[in-house]
């Protein structure tokens, strides 16, 4: 009953030490140690290797260390067996909380504010009421829908979209494609946290900016993107910003990440950008979690949090 943690980038010792106290009989092995691959039941991965899979002939789970999973599912050599992805509290607040800093931060006009302390200028900006601010957020999953309710809780007016209907106290709701353009001609601030899938590649492109309404008290509509880079042209976001389709964007994924040192995102004056830490994986908590779920396996129960791989998320 061995657990293959194989997670690229990630605190090993933070999660060897969590998944010991959530399982602790179930032996932890490393992906860079020597192991016998027949005797892996679960693995924790985080992009996982090309080889990874192939040997583990007794693999029963995989458990993803984040909310997405595309890291796995583009993964070439991939067993037939559940993918569970990461739902936590903690995850859910940290992205809230990302989300929330980057609206209070357009909406207070932060850029302005900062280009007037680099001039040593005293100035009173307009201080619109959050009533006024319509947030739209592409994605109204476990993590859109937490952001949705802290944002109205906030004063804002919010709306979401999502694949299949949804109804949320309070948020006005949107599906399929019309539904989409209703959202996008509503928002001031557009939110994207819709998962890397092959439906969502490049959605978030000039033509889909370019549906944004110019009329918002901000002057002009942001786009907040923490889904994934593979949805977004990151060309036609400067397009966007510098002929004024867009006004700002806070961005913390990227086509390529690291963001590589010659792109113009960095130092683009309109553009907050931040690497992909809206919201880590806290080992602790995702380590109970996954405790919770093994436990249920094993005694027959379904386990939660499957990925459809029809849909790719
Ligand atoms: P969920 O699976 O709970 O929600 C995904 C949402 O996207 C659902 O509402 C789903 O619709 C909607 N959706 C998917 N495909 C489409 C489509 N083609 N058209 C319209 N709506 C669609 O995921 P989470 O909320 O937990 O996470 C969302 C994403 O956030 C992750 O996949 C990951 O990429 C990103 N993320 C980023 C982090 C960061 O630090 N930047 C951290 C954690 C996650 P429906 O409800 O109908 O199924
Ligand atoms: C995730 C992420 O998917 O960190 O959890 O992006």
């Amino acid at each position: 009953m061995s657990i293959l943690l194989a997670l690229k980038g990630m605190d090993i010792p933070a999660w060897v030490a969590g998944l010991k106290e959530a399982l602790p009989d179930h032996p932890i092995v490393l992906a860079d140690e020597d192991y016998d691959p027949a005797a892996i039941d679960y693995a924790v991965v985080w992009q996982p290797d090309d080889a990874l899979f192939r040997p583990l002939s007794n693999l029963k789970v995989i458990f993803s260390a984040g909310a997405g999973v595309d890291h796995i599912l583009r993964h070439p050599a991939l067993p037939d067996v559940p993918i569970v992805r990461a739902v936590d509290t903690e995850l859910s607040q940290r992205m809230t909380h990302y989300i929330l800093s980057q609206v209070f931060f357009h909406h207070r006009k932060m850029f302005e504010v900062q280009a007037a302390q680099a001039r040593g200028e005293w100035i009173m900006l307009d201080q619109p009421s959050a009533s006024r601010i319509r947030v739209g957020i592409m994605g109204l999953g476990v993590l859109g829908t937490d952001a949705a309710e802290k944002l109205k809780l906030h004063g804002y007016d919010v709306a979401g979209w999502s694949r299949t209907e949804k109804q949320i106290d309070g948020i006005r709701t949107y599906s399929g494609e019309d539904g989409l353009d209703a959202l996008l001609g509503w928002s001031d601030i557009l939110v994207c946290l819709l998962p890397s899938t092959p439906a969502t590649a490049d959605i978030l492109n000039y033509d889909l900016f370019s549906k944004l309404p110019q009329t918002g008290v901000l002057g002009g509509p942001v786009l907040i993107n923490v889904g994934r880079g593979a949805l977004q042209k990151e060309e036609d976001i400067i397009r966007a910003l510098d002929d004024g389709t867009l006004m700002a964007a806070s961005l913390d994924v990227f086509k390529v990440e690291p963001l590589p040192q010659d792109s113009p995102l960095w130092g683009h004056p309109r553009i907050v950008i931040t690497p992909h830490v809206a919201a880590d994986s806290d080992p602790a908590a995702f380590s109970r979690s996954i405790g919770t779920q093994v436990r249920k396996f094993e005694s027959g129960k379904p386990l939660d949090n499957q990925v459809d791989k029809t849909v790719g998320y």
